[in-house]
């Protein structure tokens, strides 16, 4: 057997062993005997040096025009367009969703690295009139320094490039920990930008774990701001790890995403929708389709044709043409899909399908779960209020429009919804009043285009938006500029008067 393929983290336009020496194994969650390869397992001392590079580089990186900047965004971006299909493969084999899925994701990184390269160019500010005469007033963007960025295995290569472009067309400098079950597809993207020609220290990659280089990272003082994507858990961690110094930290977090089908709805539509929002990327996007709400009028119809549905879905390795769900990312994860369905079990929601690891045959060394179906939930049941992150859905039956959107509202959560109905004032409603920070008509929960903002309200994030002009709000600071060219001292609020 070959021996497996050593990879190094990117530290100052180097690639370098951690100084631990040691390393941790990338594996196929299809095929878990297969070593993809394997990634240094860093330490807080890797991180300061990435920090110490990134702190260096910005001194320059600050000052390079910001279209030059996008220049080497716009090379990076054609380099991915180039590589796509391998590096979609590469994805498929360490994170698991299928190849349609992950040519999406690589093709979600070239989208954002194109658009943000555009803002090199843009990035306007404001001019105002003074209150005093000949006196001059503008805003422009200033970039914060060293940004940290911690980010999850499900979207490897598109949730970097949310945070990582952004930051560079600003100007800041970058040191990013990508999740320990997918760091191959952050390092491809990283070496894209190396190859791009981005300068030595500008982006620094740290592969390992949260103790050893999230911890570290976050609390570091020379780390000006901190975005992160992940579990509510650990979100609430480096917000804490953050307020001591008030770093700004971006938090993109759970989900436990409604659709509403109403009985006016386009059912096949609907059934498509709900198929591909619950069980695309086996359940585990934070703005998949978790809750399917449904007007009791075409409750037991729909019911019965989702769950054939889901029964006729191909379950196997993503690489295969013919398969329509991946495997779940770890052994883990398998555990907790599992356990949330002994818990549904018990709280009285109808197993419909699924509901069980899927081990035979094709399945024996992979982490695969069947798609599940619970019928007949409560509103208030742990598997219709907790984000679950793999292939499983609850039905909730419901008697009308306005029952749809209490239901909808009621969990702690606010990411992502979507209404199926004809009716164009129930649409305007539903738009309306749903707490959520993303409402589709007529589509499913998943599918957010990098041009629009994207982020959630309530226990989902703090408040930012990732992606489109937004993103730019978290990576610069607004700096206001006064320039009196009157000759003498003006007083503003008081020589005016
Ligand atoms: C995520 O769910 O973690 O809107 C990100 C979507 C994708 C991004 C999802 N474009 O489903």
């Amino acid at each position: 057997m070959a021996p497996p393929k050593v990879y190094k983290n990117f530290i100052n336009g180097e690639w370098v062993d951690s100084v631990s020496r040691e390393s941790f194994e990338n594996l196929n969650p299809a095929n878990h005997g297969e070593l993809i390869g394997l990634f240094p397992h860093s330490t807080p001392e890797d991180v300061n040096r990435a920090v110490a590079a990134a702190r260096e580089a910005f001194r320059c990186w600050r000052l390079m025009p910001a279209p030059k900047r996008g220049e080497i965004l716009y090379r990076a971006a054609r380099l991915l367009q180039e590589r796509k299909e391998a590096m979609a493969e590469q994805m498929t084999m360490e994170m698991g969703k299928v190849l349609a899925e992950t040519r999406g994701d690589v093709q979600e990184a070239i989208d954002m690295t194109f658009y943000m390269a555009g803002e090199g160019r843009r990035q306007f500010g404001q001019t105002t009139p003074s209150e005093l005469a000949n006196k001059f007033a503008m805003t422009v963007r200033s970039p914060l320094g060293v940004c940290g960025m911690i980010t999850p295995w499900n979207f490897p290569m598109a949730i970097p490039s949310w945070k990582i472009m952004p930051a560079l067309i600003c100007g800041n400098t970058v040191v990013i920990k990508p999740a320990q079950d997918t760091p191959l597809s952050t390092y491809n993207l990283v070496q894209v930008l190396e190859e791009a020609g981005i300068p030595r220290g500008v982006v620094n990659l740290v592969c390992g774990f949260g103790r050893e280089v999230g911890v570290p990272m976050v609390d570091h003082q020379d780390v000006r701001a901190v975005s992160f994507t992940g579990s509510t858990e650990v979100g609430r961690a480096v917000s804490i790890g953050c307020a001591p110094t008030f770093k700004p930290v971006c938090l993109e977090m759970g989900g436990k995403n409604a659709m509403i089908v109403m009985d006016d709805a386009n059912l096949e539509l609907a059934l498509e929708g709900a198929v591909w929002g619950s069980f695309g990327t086996t359940g585990q996007r934070c703005t998949a389709t978790s809750r399917i709400i449904v007007h009791k009028e075409i409750y037991p119809h729909f019911c019965e044709l989702l769950v054939d549905r889901a029964r006729a879905l191909r379950v196997g390795n993503g690489l295969d043409k013919s398969v329509q769900m991946g495997p779940l990312v770890n052994e883990s994860q398998v555990k907790t899909v599992d356990g949330y369905v002994q818990i549904g079990k018990s709280e009285g929601a109808k197993l419909l399908t699924g509901g069980e690891r899927l081990a035979d045959g094709d399945h024996a060394s992979g982490w695969f779960y069947a798609p599940t179906i619970f019928g007949d939930c409560q509103p208030r049941m742990r598997i219709v209020q907790e984000e679950i992150f793999g292939p499983v859905v609850s039905l909730i039956p419901v008697g009308s429009f306005e029952e749809a959107l209490d239901v909808g509202n009621d969990v702690v959560y606010g990411l992502s919804s979507a209404i199926y109905t004809r009716d164009v004032n129930k649409a305007f409603h539903a738009m309306r009043d749903l707490e959520t920070g993303i409402v589709y008509v007529n589509a499913p929960t998943i599918g957010a285009e990098t041009h629009l903002p994207f982020g959630g309200v309530k226990q989902t994030g703090n408040g930012h938006r990732e992606a489109a002009i937004t993103a730019l709000e978290f990576y610069s600071e607004w700096k206001t500029l006064y320039i009196d060219y009157s000759d003498r001292l003006q007083r503003a609020q008081i020589d005016n008067q």
